[in-house]
């Protein structure tokens, strides 16, 4: 087997998991465990200058910077497999194919799947839902059925469905969040009736920080035989994800917010749901058989990649989440945990600043606004200063309907941020203040 991994950076070397004695964690509070320095050296572009400043990188909800582990797999890759999949006889097409193959086994074990059967390898957590939408959703909604989501969904996770609603005749159902931007359960457990085929709900927003009770929304839906699928695209890259402990039934996530490339991304699904779903998209490499009268499709996963699908970008994302499992969930979980509330102290008392999404369960997300300030103006100022942050909608125009406002300003963590990162921002909010009062 080849292996697309070896040049081991120095953050994932054995022994390497106690605090670094210089660096980030000096004071023992960014972690007590992760060595940031070296995870910050892992990542070339965090010593990028923006108009002067270090670049302080606090927009990782949109998507994460790439350490060298996931550069190196693509370069790599390009240098010495590079071939098609699944078809070639030749030996670069069964390193590739080898590679590729590995990669799914990476993502199985990353998301504790029981079968490799199970990953599907799409181009983000848009496409996975899309995917769901189409095949099994227009196969299971007829007049009158519901999907039911929540109100602070991505607009990835309503579309999809509202499309397929449409087609069909049934009816998009959505449960409310309260005013610290929480999933009102009761409302929520209430909205699942007989008429409910599936539910799609979020593990973590991306406008809010909220991190939904997942577990107890999955028993919900399946006392009532209803299947759900959940958006983790914002929730895998913060903390570790069991898809058999949740008993969910899909489960979709994006490989660009979780350190590796963009283009590449995944759908779970539980293997005798995907063994009944059709097809959405037909193709090369999805089939058994072709004649002008009757295709046969091929066994699973196969059967939902038509097409030459990401190779490189699934190698390189098999390459990101094995530098992460490297590290630790739980490890970067808790260094994340530490900087939010960090954040939140620090951010929720500056004068004229508003927290947006305030809910006691939330990672990795910081939403807030400004007295008199535009979040954009907010967000070029910042920038001015090195600060990245996103200002706007953040593609979930209903939870800015919900809080009445348009947009926020959004800063977003991922492992190598550090208390520094969110001193600077600090600074430059103040600033930014400063010049609109
Ligand atoms: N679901 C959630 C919860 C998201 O936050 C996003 C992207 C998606 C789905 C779609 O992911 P994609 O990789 O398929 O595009 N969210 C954001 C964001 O918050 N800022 O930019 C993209």
């Amino acid at each position: 087997m080849i292996t697309l991994d070896q040049t081991r950076t120095s953050s994932v070397q054995p022994g390497n998991d106690a605090a670094s004695p210089s660096g980030f964690d000096r004071a023992g509070h960014d972690s007590a465990v992760l060595d940031l320095a070296a995870i910050r050296s892992d990542f070339p572009i965090l010593a990028e200058r923006v108009h002067g400043h270090p670049l302080v990188y606090l927009d990782n909800a949109a998507t994460t910077q790439k350490p060298r582990a996931v550069l190196d797999s693509i370069a790599y890759y390009y240098a010495h497999v590079n071939a098609n999949i699944h078809r070639g006889v030749h030996a670069l097409s069964e390193r590739a194919t080898e590679a590729h193959e590995a990669a799914r086994k990476t993502v199985r074990r990353f998301l504790n799947a029981a079968d490799t059967r199970e990953i599907v390898f799409v181009r983000g957590a848009t496409e996975a839902i899309n995917l769901v939408a189409q095949s099994y959703g227009r196969a299971h909604l007829g007049p009158g059925d519901e999907v039911l989501i929540t109100a602070m969904e991505h607009h990835s996770n309503i579309v999809p469905w509202q499309i397929v609603c449409e087609e069909k005749g049934a009816r998009l159902r959505v449960a409310p969040i309260d005013d610290r931007g929480e999933l009102i359960l009761d409302e929520f457990a209430r909205l699942i009736g007989p008429r409910t085929k599936l539910v799609a709900v979020t593990q973590l927003s991306n406008a809010l920080g909220t991190v939904t009770p997942l577990r107890q929304m999955i028993d919900l839906a399946h006392r009532q035989g209803v299947p759900v699928l959940v958006d983790g695209a914002q929730a895998a890259p913060h903390f570790a994800v069991d898809v058999q402990a949740l008993d969910c039934d899909f489960y979709a996530f994006s490989g660009h917010k979780l350190y590796g490339p963009t283009g590449i991304g995944v759908l779970y699904g539980k293997r005798a749901l995907l063994e009944a779903m059709p097809p959405w998209q037909g193709g090369g490499d999805m089939i058994s058989m072709v004649t002008f009268e009757k295709t046969l499709y091929n066994e699973l996963p196969y059967k939902f990649e038509a097409g030459t699908p990401d190779i490189c970008g699934a190698i390189a994302l098999g390459a990101a989440l094995d530098y992460v499992t490297k590290l630790g969930m739980e490890k970067i979980a808790a260094h994340e945990r530490d900087l939010l509330t960090y954040a939140t102290e620090k951010v929720g008392v500056l004068q004229g600043v508003q927290l947006v999404g305030t809910a006691r369960e939330r990672a990795g997300v910081l939403s807030f606004v400004m007295d008199n300030v535009h979040p954009h103006d907010l967000g070029t100022i910042l920038d001015r200063e090195g600060v990245a942050i996103r200002a706007g909608h953040h593609c979930a125009q209903p939870v800015m309907d919900r809080f009445q406002i348009t947009a926020t300003a959004r800063a977003s963590l991922a492992v190598y941020n550090t208390r520094e990162d969110v001193d600077a921002l600090v600074a430059a909010i103040r600033k930014a203040h400063e010049v609109f009062q």
